[in-house]
């Protein structure tokens, strides 16, 4: 018989994706979604698998809300996707970060735990939990150092579901994921606002763009190959804690580099700290500058994730790798740009 899954946060760029996948494996997809004023489902709709999935209205700031949703939908498998996902936004509401990212995750390990212990948990833990890193590469052993509301939340979700695998002994899983983008990616986050500013000012649409820090180091991956690996996880015989990498970083500089140079345009950099900018190496015109609003309070620097278990464990490899991804990302804002204005 066909397996039923549900995810939270479904209208998000992996519960996108993830619910592509499931259906693929034949999955009955629900999915829950918040209310808002108006509904957010362009992801599902360029996937175009709207029609094949069900909506339900939850969020997992309402418990109640969570148990009746289990009641009704007897999944067999549970993603939680929902949080309130950007670490720069976690400074700035740091308590409601905790009660959906954090506590979150106790309303619905707690909702499993009534209805039914057997359904199986999948929790979206984050590599922003080893933060001030305290080994390179991180892998599933690194001490967690999170320097952020969020990743500080992301801690508490990912020790609770330790804490219900072994005190209900609750199938939970752990993905600790590394940073995964793709052309559904958020525009709020580094890589999708450069490629969005990168194809508009190509297409003439816009001068230049604003950015934070550019040494930042992150360990990017492509997030369609991302989810395959959740589902892996919930597919072994016993729960566990997987991270997901590609084990390359770059900095935030390498990506905007790549991101111009795709499309044709050779970047060169003057000045420093807050004055550096960048320009078109050809006409002098300025595309990059800095502004420091989008520095943080507190910054992880680098990070770089060992997949060895995964790989072992789950055969789970990545194949894009990041220049491949920059020109997926960027190709893609060229044809939004073109199509839409
Ligand atoms: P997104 O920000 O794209 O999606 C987050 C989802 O959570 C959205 O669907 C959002 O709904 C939903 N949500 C927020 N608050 C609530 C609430 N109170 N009740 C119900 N739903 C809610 O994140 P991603 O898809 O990129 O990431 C998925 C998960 O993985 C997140 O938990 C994230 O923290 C984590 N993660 C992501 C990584 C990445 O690189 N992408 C890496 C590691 C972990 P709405 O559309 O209404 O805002
Ligand atoms: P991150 O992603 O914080 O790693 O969290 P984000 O893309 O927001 O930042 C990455 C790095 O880029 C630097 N940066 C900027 N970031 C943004 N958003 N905007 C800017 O203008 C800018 N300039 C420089 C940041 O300082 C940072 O160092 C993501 C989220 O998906 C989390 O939910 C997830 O858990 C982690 O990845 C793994």
């Amino acid at each position: 018989m066909a397996k039923t899954a549900f995810i939270t946060g479904i209208t998000g760029q992996d519960g996108a994706y993830l619910s592509e996948f499931l259906l693929s494996r034949g999955y009955r997809v629900f999915g829950g979604y918040r209310r808002t004023s108006s509904p957010n489902f362009w992801r599902i709709e360029e996937l175009n698998i709207m029609k094949d999935i069900e909506l339900m209205e939850v969020d997992i700031q309402d418990t109640g809300n969570l148990i009746r949703t289990f009641e009704k939908v007897k999944p067999d498998e549970v993603y939680n996707l929902a949080a309130q996902s950007f670490v720069a936004v976690s400074f700035e509401k740091p308590v409601l970060t905790g009660e959906i990212t954090a506590i979150g995750v106790t309303r619905v390990l707690e909702a499993i735990r009534i209805v039914n212990p057997r359904i199986k948990f999948y929790q979206a833990s984050s590599s922003e939990m080893f933060g001030k890193v305290q080994e390179t590469p991180q892998k599933e052993s690194t001490p967690f150092y999170p320097r952020s509301p969020y990743a500080t939340a992301k801690l508490y979700g990912h020790w609770l579901t330790i804490n219900y695998r072994e005190s209900y002994n609750i199938f939970g899983c752990s993905g600790i994921l590394f940073n995964h983008e793709s052309p559904l990616r958020g525009i709020e986050f580094v890589t999708r606002k450069v490629s969005d500013a990168v194809a508009r000012i190509k297409l003439g649409k816009q001068d230049y763009f604003e950015i934070g820090n550019m040494d930042a180091k992150r360990d990017w991956g492509y997030a369609k190959e991302f989810v395959e690996g959740m589902w892996l996880m919930m597919q072994r015989p016993d729960p566990g804690d997987y991270v997901l990498a590609t084990n390359e970083n770059h900095s935030v500089r390498e990506f905007i580099e790549h991101a111009f140079s795709f499309v044709g345009t050779t970047l060169e950099w003057k000045g420093s700290d807050a004055n550096e900018y960048g320009f078109d190496a050809k006409t002098g015109k300025t595309l990059v500058k800095i502004n420091p609003k989008f520095f943080r309070p507190g910054e992880v620097d680098q990070l770089l994730g060992d997949y060895s278990k995964a790989k072992t464990v789950l055969g789970w490899e990545p194949k894009v790798r990041f220049r491949e991804l920059v020109e997926i990302m960027v190709q893609r804002d060229l044809d939004r740009v073109s199509r839409l204005g």
